[in-house]
């Protein structure tokens, strides 16, 4: 591996005297940046309060920021007009201010520099941090053209600086939350029923009857209105099937639980379509009317009887009728979860279509208790002079490959930045917003590698991430509780719109990302894509559009508007249109046909780990979000390191003691960086083990995080790529124990 560039610790040099003197320019002390006027004073207290939506994880709960007389935020709860979190929020939520008050945060603006023969930071003022920036960006674009550049990003900014690129030329704009997450359930779902899932999920919980997760672990994650409404459904009576290798929080509240090996989920699905078709349980209705593809079907699962299924899964055939049985019954008011983080074995847009086509057979799409039909709140769009056309983007680098993919590939397109022989052109720039790309990305070399060979990298972050430390530049964003952002629109139930504002003036010198892109187009000469001088113009203009004001919302916070795409659940006998092929629901799809896929889901073995290794598997914990909470003090007195769960069997085996540390090695040799320690435990399979993702941190700016617990994604060195979306499966590794501290541990 080339190493063009070293990995920085943020122990930056002073601010410059160049870069003093070179900042005539000083943006902070306008009226953008101005101290948060307002905030509705909370009767009989000396507090105030400011509209926000969290940010600790991207279920967006809208909420109220209460801050006192002396400008200290005091907590953060949930706004009781929300649906995302009926007035609660999670422990994360409440924790935020730990994100606002880390004194680990990043600071100032910082520029690469070579001092002495080595790479070090140095403080820099924005103005000359933007200009530099501005300079490589232009310098990319000059040599290899704009479209050699890309963004990663997750979260609320991401939108400024995908508009910042688009205006540039380049439209490679790429989230982990997709080729690593819920790309493969968007893929599936758009070709069964025409359209994405999307965010959040249109699951009615709080009126079904069954509930099925398979991998979905609803209560670790901590999805707000999720897991309320599943404890209403639990409450209200409603069965819940839980199928997992691990004894899960959900699991815990099932009737059933179904301790699957791992990867043979599909086995298990096909084996219940079975059951519905043979013992004809399924909803004739619905399936006559709105679906395509039945007969194909049928024939298809003919010999997959939950005998066979067993032999792949080891779910009892027993188990697998009656848990089919009590689906069929509840039908329609029945949900089997789509699930979020799909990306497991390669084959997932294939398990996520016969999870689809079981809703379909239970005809719980559109119905009271499966999935109700959404609807998000319309902004209009100011007026923009016109993108330019991009010559080229990340799908040339695969071409005839993951034509099904809706957005664009983040692991595809780190992978297109190594140059190869087979690629006419790789990418030579990254910008990346919100996102740590070494603990994200599957396979640490390659992201590394990748980085390696870029000319020039930005990142934009609130803390001194790993990510950061490889950037040339870094730019130190305030966070959520500090700015404004745009409007939530995310869909529910009835469209709701719910603002973001600051509570307080941004700490150190960051600020909001709208600022930074904003300032970084007009260096480039695209200011005129941001048509504002303040975001607030921009929320004020949009909102009046929709009858409301930015006034109007900093006092209520969210607002419901009006449904104006009908009824919630299809009505009797509807005559609806499916945005597919057949403009029915495709149990076969035609789309994945016509691409040389399996038009109906087809099961294969997968491998399974050899003597004296157990699969890997990861999940979250209730009290943090990926990585990104690791040094949140509120959230580290809760939990501040992982453990590795083992099977008691297992534990025998190698002698293992609760609380012992141990050092985790995969099937390729590699070995964690830091050890964690032991959780016996029967709550997981004897043949895998389990740990939280987001831990084993090795930056020693991040206080807290420093080396505690360890970093599963370390161990994920083998990728099982989804050849119809590109999704990165990340779950076909296998780890042995190491008891001794390894020799040779990279640091
Ligand atoms: N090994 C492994 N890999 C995984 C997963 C896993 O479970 N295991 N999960 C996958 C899934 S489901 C997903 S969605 C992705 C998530 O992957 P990421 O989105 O990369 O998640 P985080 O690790 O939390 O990184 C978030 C980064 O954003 C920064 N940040 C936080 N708040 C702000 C802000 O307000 N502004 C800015 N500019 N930055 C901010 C944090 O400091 C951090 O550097 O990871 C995927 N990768
Ligand atoms: N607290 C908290 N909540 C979060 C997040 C967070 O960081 N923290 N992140 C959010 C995000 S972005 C996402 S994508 C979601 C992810 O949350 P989900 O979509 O619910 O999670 P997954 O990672 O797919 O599933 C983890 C579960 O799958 C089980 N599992 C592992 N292998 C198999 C298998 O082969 N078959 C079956 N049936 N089960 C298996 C594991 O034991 C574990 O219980 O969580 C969201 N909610
Ligand atoms: S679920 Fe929790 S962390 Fe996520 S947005 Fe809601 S309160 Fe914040
Ligand atoms: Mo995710």
């Amino acid at each position: 591996m080339t190493k063009r560039r070293d990995f920085i610790k943020i122990s930056a040099l002073g601010l410059g005297g160049a870069a003093i003197a070179t900042s005539g320019l000083n943006f902070a002390g306008s009226k953008l940046m101005a101290t948060p006027q307002g905030g509705e004073k909370v009767k009989g207290t000396n507090l105030r309060r400011f509209p926000t939506y969290c940010e600790v994880c991207f279920w967006k709960c809208a909420g109220w920021t209460y801050v006192d007389d002396k400008d200290e935020i005091v907590k953060v709860i949930g706004n009781d007009e929300d649906p995302h979190c009926n007035g609660r929020l999670c422990p994360r939520g409440t924790g935020g201010p730990g994100m606002y008050n880390d004194k680990d945060r990043l600071k100032t603006p910082l520029i690469r520099v070579e001092k002495n023969g080595e790479q070090t930071f140095r403080e820099a003022t924005w103005d000359e941090a933007l200009d530099y920036t501005a300079k490589r960006l232009k310098e990319v674009a000059d040599k290899h053209g704009p479209e050699c550049v890309a963004l990663f990003n997750h979260g609320s900014g991401g939108k400024y600086f995908g508009d910042l690129l688009k205006a540039f030329g380049s439209d490679n704009i790429a989230a982990p939350s997709f080729a690593q997450c819920r790309g493969p359930r968007e893929t599936a779902w758009i070709a069964t029923y025409g359209e994405a899932v999307g965010s959040p999920e249109p699951t009615d919980i709080r009126d079904t009857k069954c509930l099925v997760l398979i991998g979905s672990h609803i209560g670790e994650n901590m999805h707000n209105g999720q897991v309320q409404e599943m404890s209403d459904a639990i409450d209200k009576g409603a069965t819940i099937i839980t199928v997992d290798p691990r004894f899960s929080t959900a699991a815990s509240k099932s009737k059933f639980w179904l301790p699957i090996k791992p990867a043979t989920d599909i086995a298990l699905l096909l084996a219940w379509i079975h059951v519905l078709i043979e013992e004809e349980i399924y909803n004739k209705e619905f399936v006559e009317q709105y679906t395509y593809g039945f007969d194909l079907l049928k024939k298809h699962v003919k010999n997959m009887t939950p005998e066979w299924a067993y032999g792949e899964t080891t779910i009892k055939p027993d188990i697998i009728r009656k848990t089919a049985r009590e689906m069929a019954q509840a039908a329609p008011a029945v949900i089997v979860h789509p699930g979020r983080h799909v990306t497991w074995y390669g084959d997932d847009t294939q398990r996520i279509r016969a999870v689809a086509i079981l809703n379909a057979l239970l005809g719980s799409w559109g119905s009271r208790g499966g999935f109700y039909m959404k609807e998000s709140a319309h902004l209009p769009k100011p007026k923009l002079p016109p993108f330019p056309k991009p010559k080229r983007n990340w799908r040339d680098a695969y071409p005839g490959q993951y034509n099904l993919a809706s957005l664009a590939l983040s692991s595809g397109i780190c992978d297109a930045t190594i140059p190869s022989s087979n690629r006419d052109c790789s990418f030579k720039a990254w910008i990346v917003y919100g996102t740590n790309l070494p603990l994200t990305l599957p396979n640490i070399n390659n992201t590394l590698n990748a980085i390696s060979h870029l000319e020039f990298m930005v990142a934009i972050d609130t803390m001194p991430m790993e990510v950061t430390g490889y950037a040339d530049v870094v730019l130190p964003e305030c966070t959520y509780l500090e700015r404004y952002d745009l409007i939530r629109t995310s869909p529910h139930r009835e469209p709701y719109v719910a603002l973001r504002m600051p509570a307080v003036e941004p700490k150190y010198d960051s600020k909001p990302g709208w600022w930074i892109a904003k300032k970084l187009a007009d260096k480039m000469g695209l200011g005129d894509y941001f048509p504002y001088d303040d975001i607030t113009e921009l929320l004020d203009w949009q909102l009046k559009h929709i009858g409301s004001s930015l006034e109007e919302m900093k006092k209520i916070g969210v607002r419901k508007l009006e449904r104006e795409s009908g009824p919630l659940y299809f009505t009797k006998g509807e005559e609806i249109e499916f945005n597919t092929p057949s403009g029915k629901i495709e149990l076969f799809s035609n789309e994945l046909a016509a691409e040389n896929f399996d038009g109906i889901p087809v099961y294969t073995k997968h491998p399974q780990p050899p003597q004296g290794f157990y699969r890997l598997i990861y999940g979250r914990a209730p009290m943090h979000t990926f990585s990104r909470t690791a040094n949140n003090a509120n959230l580290t007195d809760l939990m501040d390191e992982n453990s590795v769960w083992v099977n008691p069997k297992v534990a025998r085996l190698w002698d293992l003691k609760t609380g012992q540390k141990v050092w985790l090695k995969n099937q390729d040799d590699v070995v964690t960086t830091y050890p964690l320690k032991v959780r016996i435990t029967e709550r997981i399979r004897w043949d895998s083990v389990y740990m939280v993702h987001g831990f084993g941190h090795s930056k020693k700016e991040l206080s807290r995080a420093f080396g505690k617990g360890a970093n599963d994604t370390e161990m994920i060195t083998k990728v099982m790529m989804d050849p119809i979306m590109g999704g990165t499966g990340m779950r076909g590794n296998f780890i042995t124990f190491l008891t001794e501290k390894p020799e040779e541990v990279e640091s």
